[in-house]
C-alpha cells in the first residue's frame, strides 16, 4: 500500500514495464535462436487455458476436475472498454503483502502458500453454516468468466479476465439469518510460509468485509481462476474475492473463512491506516487520497492514462447500493 515509498498520483515511480521487457527479450531470444516455433507447436495440442498455463505458471497443476472446467465460458453481459492486461504483467505485478511489500516479488514468495487440501469455512449468522472443499465450491455454480476492471489505490489499474461465480450463490447455500448486515472475509494465517505476516504490528490475518446487500450484487465474485486456468497463488488461490468498484484492497486473496455478523467488521487496511484506507472504499475520482489525487489512473503495462470513473464505471449495477 506503498507507505515507504510515496508515489505521485500516477506518476508512479516503480518500473512496471520491467516483467514485460524481461518476458519479451527471452521470447525474442528463443525466436532468434529458432526455439519458438517448434514450442508454439506443442501449445496448439493444449486446450487454450493450458497454454497460458504452460507458458507462465508452471506450478499450476489442474486438477481432473479443474480440466473438465477452464476454460469457462465468458459472460459478455460484463463489458469493458480497454484491452486485457497482459497476462505475463498482471502475473507480476501484485499487493499480497504476506509475501511481500515488492510487488514484483510476490508472484516468487507466494509460490511457499499450501493450497491444497483448502477449505472455505462459512459461519455466523447462517442458517446452515457449512465447510466447502474446493471441489464443493467448484460444483456450487457454473463457473464463468468475466473481463472486469480493476482500480488499485494507488492508481494503476488493469483488465483481468477472471473466472469464478457469483458470492450470492455461496451465500444462498448457508441461507443468511435476516439479522445479518455484514460479510466479513478472513484470509490465512501460516506465518512460516508468508514471512509478511512475521511483522506483528500488522492485524494479521486479512480480513475484508461487505454490507450484505452489496455481497448479494451480482457484479461480487468469487474467482477462483484467471486468463483461463485456476489462480495462480500470487492472484490469491485458490479463491478470492473480485468486487470491481471498490479499490483493489478490499478484493480479499486467499479467502478461508467467511463469517456473517451484525456489525461492521474491522478490517486490514482500514485499521493499519484508517486516514488512508476508508472500509467502503468505493472507486471515486471525486475523493482524493491524501497523498495523492485519484482522478487518473495508468493502465499497466502501458503508457495510457485513463480518467477514473465513478464506481470504476459500474454505476449502472451498483449506484442504486449507495443512494
Ligand atoms: N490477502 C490479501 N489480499 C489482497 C491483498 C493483500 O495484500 N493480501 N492486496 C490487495 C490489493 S491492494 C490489490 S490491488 C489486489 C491485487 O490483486 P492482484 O495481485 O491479483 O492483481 O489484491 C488485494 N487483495
Ligand atoms: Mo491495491
Amino acid at each position: 500500500m506503498a507507505h515507504i515509498h510515496i508515489p505521485k498520483g500516477w506518476e508512479l515511480p516503480e518500473s512496471d514495464v520491467t516483467p514485460e521487457s524481461v518476458f519479451m527479450n527471452r521470447r525474442e531470444f528463443l525466436k532468434a535462436a529458432g526455439f519458438l516455433g517448434a514450442a508454439g507447436m506443442a501449445l496448439t495440442a493444449c486446450a487454450p487455458g493450458e497454454s497460458q498455463v504452460l507458458e507462465h505458471r508452471p506450478e499450476v497443476n489442474l486438477t481432473p476436475l479443474e480440466k473438465t472446467l477452464y476454460p469457462a465460458k465468458r459472460n459478455v453481459r460484463y463489458k469493458i472498454d480497454s484491452k486485457v492486461s497482459p497476462e505475463s504483467l498482471a502475473a507480476n505485478y501484485n499487493n499480497f503483502y504476506e509475501f511481500s511489500e515488492i510487488k514484483d516479488d510476490v508472484a516468487h514468495h507466494a509460490r511457499a502458500l499450501p493450497t491444497r487440501g483448502w477449505t472455505l469455512e462459512v459461519e455466523g449468522l447462517v442458517n446452515k453454516p457449512q465447510t466447502f472443499t474446493m471441489d464443493d465450491l467448484l460444483k456450487l455454480a457454473p463457473l464463468e468468466e468475466r473481463f472486469y476492471h480493476l482500480r488499485c489505490v494507488e492508481a494503476w489499474a488493469m483488465v483481468v479476465p477472471w473466472t469464478g461465480f457469483p458470492l450470492k450463490a455461496l451465500l444462498d447455500r448457508v441461507e443468511p439469518k435476516n439479522e445479518a448486515t455484514y460479510v466479513e472475509f478472513v484470509s490465512f494465517y501460516m506465518p512460516f510460509s508468508a514471512q509478511g505476516q512475521l511483522a506483528f504490528w500488522q492485524p494479521w490475518p486479512y480480513t475484508e468485509a461487505l454490507t450484505v446487500k452489496e455481497a448479494m450484487n451480482e457484479l461480487t465474485l468469487m474467482a477462483t481462476g484467471i486468463y483461463g486456468h485456476p489462480l495462480p497463488k500470487q492472484h490469491g488461490a485458490p479463491i478470492r474475492l473480485v468486487v470491481p468498484w471498490k479499490y483493489g484492497f478490499k478484493s480479499i486473496k486467499s479467502v478461508a473463512k467467511i463469517r456473517l455478523t451484525d456489525y461492521g467488521p474491522p478490517t486490514f487496511w482500514n485499521s493499519v491506516l484508517p486516514a488512508e484506507y476508508g472500509f467502503v472504499a468505493n472507486v471515486n475520482p471525486n475523493v482524493p487520497h491524501p497523498r495523492w489525487a485519484q482522478t487518473k489512473e495508468k493502465m499497466l503495462g502501458s503508457s495510457e492514462i485513463r480518467y477514473t470513473q465513478m464506481y470504476n464505471g459500474y454505476g449502472d449495477f451498483v449506484g442504486g447500493l449507495y443512494t
